[in-house]
C-alpha cells in the first residue's frame, strides 16, 4: 500500500558537508546568491514600474537549489534552467546587465529582445532556452544526454522542474527512458510545497523521490536550502553519469516564498 508521504515535513535525508569545497568556493556560493536575490528585487521594482513586460517569476528564498547544483556542473555540461533558477544563469557567466536587459526586452538581452523573465538561456555558455510546457526540459535533457552518450563524450545534462511536473506524463517518460538507457542526466526536483496554488497533498499521495526507486535509479532528498548540501549531492549524481552509472534524482526541498508570479501592486 502507498504511504501518505506527500506533505513534505522537511528533508529526510541531506547530503554531507562537502570536502569538495574550498573556503573561496564557499564565498562564491553565498556571493551567487545574494547577486540572485539582489537581481530578482531590482527586477521586481522594474516590473512593478511597468518596465518589464509579461510576467515576473522568482526564486526568492529558493537561491541555494540553483546556485549549489549549478556550482558542480562543468564547462562541457548542458543545462536545462527553469523560471526560478536565475543563479544557474549567473555562475555559467550570464552577465546581471543582460539578464536585466533580458527581462527589459531589451535588444542586449540574451534573446535580443524576443522574450522576457522566462524562456531564454546562452547556449554558447551552456544554457539551453526553457521550454514552456512543464516539465519538457526532462525531455531536452534527456535527449542531450543520449546524444552525449552515443557520440561518447564525458559530459551530463542537468534539469531542474518544480514539485506540479512530477504529475505529468513528461516525468515519468524521462525518467523511464533515462534509466533504460542509463543516461548522463541529473533531475534535479525543486520542491517548493506549491504548485501555483496546489499544495502537495492534493498533488500526489506519494513523495516524488520514492519513484526514482521505481524507475530504477538513486533518489536523494536534499535540504534545498543549503547550498552546501546541493553542490555535493550535484557533483555526486555528475560521477555516476560520468561513470556510465546513469541518472538521478535529487528532491531540493524548499519553499515558495512569494506568490507564484509577482503582481503589478
Ligand atoms: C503543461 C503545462 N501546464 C501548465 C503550465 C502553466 N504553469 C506554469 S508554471 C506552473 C506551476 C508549476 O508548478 P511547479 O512545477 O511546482 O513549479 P514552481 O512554479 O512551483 O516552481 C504552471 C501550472 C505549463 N507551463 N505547462
Ligand atoms: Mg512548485
Amino acid at each position: 500500500m502507498a504511504t501518505k508521504t506527500a506533505r513534505a515535513e522537511g528533508p529526510e535525508e541531506t547530503a554531507a558537508a562537502s570536502e569538495h569545497l574550498s573556503p573561496g568556493d564557499r564565498v562564491a556560493l553565498l556571493r551567487y546568491m545574494l547577486l540572485m536575490r539582489g537581481l530578482e528585487e531590482r527586477a521586481m521594482n522594474l516590473y512593478r514600474q511597468g518596465k518589464v513586460p509579461g510576467s515576473f517569476y522568482d526564486g526568492y528564498g529558493q537561491e541555494a537549489v540553483s546556485v549549489g547544483a549549478a556550482f558542480a556542473i562543468s564547462a562541457e555540461d548542458r543545462l536545462c534552467i527553469l523560471h526560478r533558477d536565475l543563479g544557474a544563469h549567473l555562475i555559467k557567466g550570464v552577465s546581471p546587465t543582460r539578464i536585466l536587459s533580458q527581462y527589459m526586452g531589451r535588444r542586449d538581452g540574451i534573446t535580443n529582445g524576443r522574450d522576457g523573465n522566462v524562456h531564454f538561456g546562452d547556449h554558447k555558455l551552456g544554457c539551453v532556452g526553457m521550454v514552456s510546457m512543464l516539465p519538457d526540459m526532462m525531455l531536452v535533457a534527456t535527449g542531450m544526454a543520449m546524444a552525449f552518450k552515443m557520440r561518447g563524450e564525458r559530459r551530463c545534462a542537468i534539469t531542474w522542474f518544480g514539485d506540479g511536473s512530477t504529475s505529468r506524463g513528461d516525468f515519468h517518460e524521462a525518467m523511464n527512458w533515462a534509466a533504460v538507457q542509463q543516461l548522463p542526466v541529473i533531475f534535479v526536483l525543486e520542491n517548493n510545497q506549491y504548485a501555483y496554488s496546489t499544495p502537495l497533498d492534493q498533488q500526489f499521495a506519494v513523495d516524488p523521490i520514492e519513484r526514482a526507486a521505481g524507475y530504477g535509479f538513486p533518489g536523494v532528498k536534499v535540504d534545498g536550502n543549503d547550498a552546501e548540501a546541493m553542490f555535493e549531492a550535484t557533483r555526486q549524481a555528475r560521477e555516476r553519469a560520468l561513470a556510465g552509472d546513469g541518472p538521478t534524482l535529487i528532491e531540493a526541498v524548499t519553499m515558495r516564498m512569494h506568490g507564484h508570479a509577482a503582481m503589478t501592486t
